[in-house]
This record gives structure tokens, sequence and C-alpha cells, in this order.
């Protein structure tokens, strides 16, 4: 018998800023969820990723923040680890394709399609900024779609339609950081010729089974249209170099899904790649389809000894309104934030919930409330109510008794669910399959409220035991998606590490532990104010920084402080009034290289003591390392003047 493996990916997220909501929704969750139940089954599954850390959206995004790239790389990388951390989202890898390997994995993909004689040179108009005094690849440049009109459509790809797009058919374009009209200018380019996989990737299009209709539409019609040579090369540094094409790098979808081959090979697992026992299951958004049903696969062809996905999941979006509670566009909210807020598993649970799996999907404050809610009332209560059963009746020890007929069709229905449930599960619908486990769950609290064991007691064992196995199951089942809950009632059942399989035996006991409530009523109000208020924190109003009093002051004395050798008391003329203030400046400048110097103060400031000198005010200085200078005014100007 063949045993098949899963290698499950989720598409990379850029590191251009923080991971939010909609990246979560769109891929790495449900990617999540699904490689946690093939484990649940027993089934062998890795779930690889990384960051793209490529391309001009990370430049473009580096340069407006005065960083290099790999500094912004660095940066996000470190917070994505902890986003996904903090949602639980669990993957065997995730690693980066800024490493060494990964520039040897593509470069080694390139030098077989070009032994294959799928690379040309083609010399091509590229639009060229005379202001910044660069080429303008990809995202450096906007304009008009060509197809759909969208405004602000990249120079890549519109995301408003999804289609891919060469710079060249742009309507007016322009530089993304100066606005100005880019001129044309010619360049040799390296170009993958896709047009001769077109014939076989046609045919293995139209036959797939495995890709969501959006994807598979998409992809049809797209090929149907024709497909055009790519052109895979781009004058800037930040990529993965050319190895044959001086000072040219590739284009950044020609390496990112390359990615996932080199973070498997970290794995050790570079064998899946070319065994046809492995299904290749890619998670991603809509905006990706192209990228994943057409290019990659088409570049797989190309290559020749990697296997093609068996199944391609594209989520639409998920909208957010109701934003008038909130400051943050909606699904914008930084994941980072949202766990700080309100615990993972009420934002999977709410987040599975609504997943956009056919259409955009409108996630709303209201939809968040009712669905803790619904976590709280119908699965947190009935297990507590069921461990309470436990507790009370039996002291935590529940034998199995004779069941009566009322308890074999609730055990029947768990075992109906199971079989749902799973090949919902086998099915990617996510969605669907969380909705079946609800439903089980609300039976379950429907037969405990029609049984009423408080007041009988011959039927108090066998419903308690009962809902102890509906229990058990609501807890494998409710795993991939809240895993950290489902845990936790694991481990009160004294059933940790139960598999899927286990959901069917019936214990021959149950032996209870210490157990608390499992979710609590969710105040949305507080969780939104402290989502904004983060959001807050690092923000000055205007009317903020318009309360500050800055003044020139004139230094008129200036002396040492006994017994604090970092400190100086300046006297200071703010205009008809002298202040006090004391400044950490001793090590930085002698006294009389103060006096009769120009300096900016922060004059409404409230007093402080500082070593027994009370201090006025607050004087500007700039600070590097060791260095620190004075702000003075660069022309002279009366002592008072008010600083802006
Ligand atoms: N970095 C994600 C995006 O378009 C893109 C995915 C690459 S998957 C190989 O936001
Ligand atoms: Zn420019």
């Amino acid at each position: 018998m063949v045993e098949i493996k899963y290698l499950v990916t989720s598409a990379l997220p850029y590191v251009n800023g923080d991971l939010h909501l909609g990246h979560l929704v769109g891929c790495l969750l449900p990617a999540d969820v699904y490689t946690r139940f093939l484990r649940s089954k027993g089934e062998k599954a890795i779930y690889v990723c990384g960051n793209d850390e490529y391309g001009t959206p990370i430049v473009v995004a580096a340069e407006k923040q005065g960083l290099a790239p790999k500094q912004l790389a660095d940066k996000f990388h470190e917070r994505h680890k902890q986003a996904l951390e903090g949602f639980n989202i669990r993957m065997d890898i995730f690693s980066r394709t800024t490493t060494p390997e990964h520039t040897k994995v593509v470069q080694d993909f390139y030098y077989y399609l070009k032994q294959n004689g799928f690379i040309f040179r083609k010399e091509i108009e590229q639009y060229y900024c005379e202001h910044c005094k660069k080429f303008l690849p990809d995202r450096y440049i906007e304009g008009k779609c060509p197809y759909c009109g969208a405004e602000g459509a990249r120079g890549d790809q519109c995301e408003e339609c999804g289609k891919p797009l060469i710079t060249t058919e742009l309507i007016e374009p322009y530089c993304v950081i100066c606005k100005d009209k880019p001129v044309l200018k010619k360049e040799e380019h390296v170009f993958f010729d896709l047009p001769r996989v077109e014939k076989e990737l046609r045919g293995w299009v139209e036959k797939h089974e495995g890709m969501t209709a959006n994807a598979k539409n998409f992809a049809v019609s797209f090929i149907k249209e024709g497909l055009r040579e790519k052109d895979i090369s781009r004058n800037m540094e930040w990529g993965v170099p050319i190895p044959d094409a001086e000072g040219l790098v590739f284009y950044v979808w020609f390496d990112a899904p390359i990615g996932y081959i080199t973070f498997t090979k970290q794995l050790g697992k570079m064998n899946w790649w070319r065994e046809n026992d492995t299904q290749l299951v890619h998670f991603l958004g809509k905006d990706n389809i192209v990228f994943h049903t057409v290019f990659f696969p088409g570049m797989l062809i190309a290559e020749g000894e990697f296997i093609l996905p068996s199944k391609v999941i594209a989520y639409e979006y998920l909208r957010f309104s109701g934003s008038k509670l909130s400051k943050s566009k909606g699904t914008m909210i930084k994941a980072l934030d949202a766990v700080r807020a309100l615990p993972a598993d009420y934002w999977r649970y709410a987040l599975l919930s609504a997943l956009p799996e056919n259409k955009d999907y409108n996630f709303t404050w209201e939809f968040l409330e009712e669905k803790t809610n619904e976590l709280n009332d119908v699965i947190g209560n009935f297990i507590h109510r069921t461990l309470t059963f436990a507790k009370k009746f039996f002291n935590n020890i529940v034998e199995k008794p004779e069941l009566t007929q009322a308890d074999e069709e609730m055990v029947k229905e768990v075992g109906k669910i199971v079989k749902k449930v799973e090949e919902a599960m086998h099915n990617v619908e996510l969605k669907k399959a969380l909705g079946l486990v609800v439903g089980l769950a609300r039976k379950a609290n429907q037969y405990i409220t029609a049984e009423e064991p408080w007041k009988k007691e011959e039927r108090k064992k066998a419903v308690t035991y009962t809902c102890l196995h509906v229990a058990k199951a609501l807890a494998v089942l409710l795993k991939p998606f809240i895993p950290e809950s489902s845990e936790k009632i694991l481990e009160y059942l004294g059933l940790e590490n139960k598999k899927w399989d286990d959901v069917k035996i019936l214990e021959e006991k149950f032996i209870i532990k210490e157990f608390k409530p499992l979710f609590k009523k969710v105040e949305i109000r507080e969780v939104i104010e402290k989502i904004n208020k983060k959001e807050e924190e690092n923000m000055i109003k205007y009317d903020d920084f318009a309360k500050l009093d800055l003044r020139v002051g004139e230094v008129v004395k200036a002396e040492k402080v006994e017994g604090a050798d970092k400190l100086l008391k300046l006297t200071v003329d703010i205009g008809g009034e002298e202040r006090t203030l004391a400044a950490g400046l001793a090590k930085y400048y002698k006294p009389e290289e103060l006096e009769g110097k120009k300096i900016i103060v922060l004059v409404n400031l409230e007093p402080k003591k500082l070593r027994g000198v009370e201090s006025q005010g607050m004087l500007l200085a700039a600070e590097e390392g060791s260095n620190v200078v004075l702000l003075t005014v660069d022309k002279d100007i009366k002592s008072g003047a008010k600083v802006r």
C-alpha cells in the first residue's frame, strides 16, 4: 500500500508590514487547521511556510521607512513569528527567502529550465524614472489597469481584477516614489517561455479536481486568452541574482514559489517533491491564484522533475465593516494587537466561522460578538455542565453504564457527525466542518435538557457518561480549530493526546481532573477599545503636539552641580523670565561653552527636582550614541520666540 504524504503550504507573507487578520484568514490559518486535522488522522503531513523577502514590495516599503531591505525583513521576520505563535499557527518550518540555500535552489531551478530550452533573452522597453534615476519594475510603478480600469494598479498585477500586467500596459503610469511620469528605455531581460507549456498546462488545469472553483475558473479563462512569455528578470539589487545575467535579479514571483521547495529541503524532505505519493496542497488568497495555477505549475512542468499541486485552495477576501467602533480599517487589524485584546481561540473560532470560501465575507464586530457568545454558550456551557455532573454526581469517576435508547442515539449521532466532519475536512470545507461540530454541541445540550439527569436518579449515570463521550468528541474534532481550548478539555477529561479515530471508542471509565470554565462572555466594546488603544499608543495627535510650548532661550549662566557629575545647572532667559534647568550635559559641554548660547526649551513642563535642583523646563538636544549636541537657532532671534 502506498502511504500518502501531505505537503501543505500557505502563501508566503511579504515582510513589508505586520500580519493582519486578512492574512490569517486568507491562507495561514486554514492551512494550520487542515494540517492539524491530517496529523490527528495519523497522516504524514508537513506544513511549510516562510517569508517572501525579495521584490519591490519590500524595497519600496523599506525606502519609505528609511531602512535597508534586509533590516525591514529582519524586523518583520521576528514580528511575523510572534504573530503566528500568538495565533497558535504551527508550521514545521517558517523560513525565509533570503537564505543562501534558497539562492542555490532558485539558481539550480533556473539552470534546469535553461537546459530544457525554456529560457531566452530579449531587448524590451522598460520604464525609467529620470528623477529617481532608476528602472521602475513592478510596484515601483502604478497606473490604471488596462483590463478593468482600476486606479493604482501595480506594474506586475492589478489587485482588483487579479490580472498579471507588464508595466508598459499601465495607463497613465507614474513612479511611486516621486510620482513623476517615467520614460521608456531599452534593456535586455531574461524570459521564461511559458507559451511552450500552454497545451500541457491547459490539459492539467481543465482536468483538475482539487482546485476551488474560483481558482479553476480564473486559470481556465486565463489560459484560454493565450499565455505570454514571462519576463523573469529585474534590474535591481534586492533579489536572487540571475547567475548568468549581470546586474539582474529574479522577479520575486519567480523565486517566491520555489521557496516552498527550499523550505521543504531545509526540513530534509526534498524527496517529497519528486514522489508521486505526495499530495501538494496550496492555500492562498484569491489575488495569488494566477501564480499558483499558471506560472508556478508552468515552471514545474518545464523543470520536469517535480510534482504538481493536488489541491489549490484559494480564499476570497475577508472584508470588514461595522468600523464605526474602530479606528482601524477592519481586516487591517494587526494579528499581534488582536491576540493582545482577546485570546487566540476566540479569534480562530470567529474567523474560521467567517472563512470567505466562495465569496467575500463581511466580518463585523457584531459577528465577532455573536461567535464568541456561541463559543461560550454552546460549547463552553456544554462542557462545563458535563464536567459538573461528573463531579457532583460521581465524585469525578464515571464508569461505563448500561445505555438506554436515548443515549445510544446520542452516541450514534457522534459517529455520524465524525464521518461527515472528516469528509468535509478532507475536502477542505473547513467552515462546513466547524458548523457540523457546533451542531453536535447544540444537539448534546438539547439532550441534557430533555433527559434532566438532575431530576432522575436512575438516568444520572448514563446521561453523564454519554455527555462525557460527546465532550471527548467535541474536544478532538475542535482541536484543529481551537487547539488551546481543546487541549484543556482533553486534560479535564483525563484523555490527553486522544486523536481523531479515538472518538468512536467508548471509554471504560472517565476520571475527571480539576477543571475551570473554558470561556467567558466577551465584552466586544472592551476588545475594540484595547485594539484602538494599541493603535493610538504610538500616535501623537495634532492637538497634543500643539500643547508643547517650545521657546528660544538664552543661557545666561551655567554651573556644575555638586555631587552630580552628569548634571549642569543652567539659568536660561526665555524672554523676560528666567528659568532654572537641570540638564545632563556635563559630559559633553563645559559650563563656559554654554553661556550666551541660544537653545530650544520646552517651557510648559511640570517642574521636577533633579539632585536637589528644581528643573523648570527641558532643553532639546540631539543624541547619537555618545555624541550629544544641543539644538540651537541658525540665525539670531529674540529670546522667548515661539518654536513651532
Ligand atoms: N508574497 C503574498 C502576497 O501577495 C505573496 C505570496 C507569495 S507565495 C509564493 O501578499
Ligand atoms: Zn521617480
